[in-house]
């Protein structure tokens, strides 16, 4: 099966084996991994959280791929619009979004990020550029192709980048967005991040083709496959396909390959439930994105394991802020209850 060999690291066209090599700078691979520390260790507290019962908004945790959102809004722009999907906490910290705001939208309360009213699953930070997200699969790629006729229409040098599961390359509304976004070289690119899996169902039960990345040639546009764990590649391959969307060159479509350590929903692994074997799990965990820039750093001389525990130190610090102040928080308002929200 495609997923087993996958799983083993045999395809040829990932080389998620091989160690991180990059071009970038230690200084910028440093400020990569101080996010993808803050995303991981933020997912991790929140599913304590969960655990306890005291979020009790339903959470699909991100822990896993922390290198593609990392990746990607790290090429970007304040200014340039970010979309994303019921798996958005990533997406919500690596545009620099509000820590706080996050940690209260989680417990509904009035100081977070949708002021309550949206959850998990409809986080937004417009004034850090990402204007939403949503629970419907697919739902928020065509409302990106939106935002790039937009931009372009303003002749505003603004991209925007939609964030999407490999679920959404079952959605017709995929198709239709890729075909006018290349149609009109829009300043968008599409990146699927591809976990292997849409709830409980494999690509391979699900997908003709599970090259993700090829679809892009119907609609004469570029699409590459990459390793989704590995920081450069996503940095790299974004950072062109998004000076390409700037410069009116058109869309890309990037298949990022990546896995989630815990289940569709919810702070588990959800191994019980017989969908997944312990060994593809194991496999993906010891290709965890924030170890391998973590040695990779350490090896380069680029950091010290004292500056990795403080990095470590200083964001745990800032996350047990962020639930005191959750906590502390009030709900919105009964009267407000209304407001902000479609009718
Ligand atoms: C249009 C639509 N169909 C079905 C669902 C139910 N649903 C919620 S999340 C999900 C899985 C999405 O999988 P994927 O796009 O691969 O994202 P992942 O959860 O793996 O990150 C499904 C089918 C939905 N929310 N919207
Ligand atoms: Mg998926």
């Amino acid at each position: 099966m495609v997923q087993a060999i996958w799983a083993r690291g045999k395809d040829s066209t990932l080389k998620m084996k091989q160690p991180l090599s990059s071009s970038i700078s230690p200084e910028l691979l440093l400020k990569m991994y101080v996010t993808m520390v803050k995303i991981r260790k933020f997912e991790e507290r929140v599913a304590d959280l969960v655990i306890s019962k005291e979020i009790v908004t339903p959470t699909h945790l991100y822990i896993g791929e922390e290198a593609v959102a990392t990746g990607v809004c790290s090429t970007l722009k304040k200014q340039d619009y970010v979309f994303s999907t019921h798996r958005s906490h990533g997406h919500y910290l690596a545009k620099g979004g509000d820590l706080k705001a996050l940690m209260a939208e989680l417990y509904c309360k009035k100081t977070g990020c949708s002021r309550g009213k949206g959850g998990s699953m409809h986080v937004a930070s417009p004034e850090m550029g990402l204007p939403g997200s949503s629970a419907i699969v697919g739902g928020t790629i065509p409302i990106a192709v939106g935002a790039a006729l937009a931009f372009s229409m303003q002749n505003s040098d603004a991209i925007s980048a939609a964030f999407f599961g490999d679920g959404a390359a079952h959605e017709g509304v995929f198709y239709e967005s890729l075909n006018f976004a290349s149609l009109k070289k829009l300043p968008v690119i599409f990146v699927c991040e591809n976990n292997l899996y849409c709830t409980h169902l494999s690509v391979v039960d699900t997908l003709a083709d599970t090259n993700i990345y090829k679809k892009a040639e119907a609609f004469a546009m570029p699409g590459v496959r990459i390793d989704g764990n590995d920081i450069s590649e996503v940095y790299e391959t974004a950072k062109r396909a998004v000076e390409n969307a700037r410069q009116s060159r058109g869309p890309t479509l990037i298949e990022a390959m990546t896995y989630r350590w815990r289940g569709h929903v919810g702070p588990y692994d959800d191994l019980d439930k017989g969908l997944r074997s312990k060994e593809e799990l194991d496999c993906w965990m010891q290709r965890c994105p924030v170890r391998k820039l973590e040695k990779h750093l350490l090896k380069q001389g680029a950091t010290s394991q004292l500056e990795i525990n403080q990095i470590h130190k200083t964001i745990s610090e800032e996350i047990e802020k962020a639930v005191e102040f959750a906590r502390e928080s009030p709900y919105p308002d009964e009267n407000d209850l209304l407001h902000d929200v479609h009718k």
